[in-house]
């Protein structure tokens, strides 16, 4: 009986011994996770140097046969948006390139200026009404 008791104990002692040890090595892959965290905070910091590049949009508005503001200085990758507040039509001739359709009252047109240089407008219909754009 009591041999026997011993060999109970001492089975148990080498269960909770393997069960011990099994619950240490298991803990050695858990603190390697925090190691895989750390990059994470990396690529959250990198975009911030790249935000002050900001694209933006200016107005001019087509009034009285004039462009306000007839000059213009903006930055590359800026847009100009004219909208005509005239009743008669008018369009928006770039060194006289692009132009725009014919623009009714209340229309709009955009272009995005993508390279530096001084630009010369007018109206395709008017030739009288001028305006300058210079890109930085
Ligand atoms: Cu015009």
């Amino acid at each position: 009986m009591r041999k026997s008791n011993i060999r109970l104990a001492g089975v148990l002692l080498i269960i909770c011994t393997a069960v011990l040890f099994s619950a240490c090595a298991a803990k050695v892959p858990v603190s390697s996770t925090p190691v895989q965290s750390t990059p994470k905070e990396t690529p959250i910091e990198s975009p911030k140097p790249s935000q002050p590049v900001f694209p933006k949009t200016v107005a001019v508005d087509i009034r009285d046969f004039r462009f306000d503001p007839d000059e213009l200085v903006i930055n590359r990758g800026d847009a100009v948006s004219w909208t005509n507040q005239d009743g008669a039509a008018h369009t928006i001739l770039i060194n006289g390139g692009v132009e725009s359709p014919a623009l009714r009252e209340f229309d709009v047109w955009n272009n995005t200026f993508t390279q530096p240089g001084t630009y010369h407008y007018r109206c395709g219909i008017h030739p009288s009404m001028v305006g300058t754009i210079v890109v930085q």
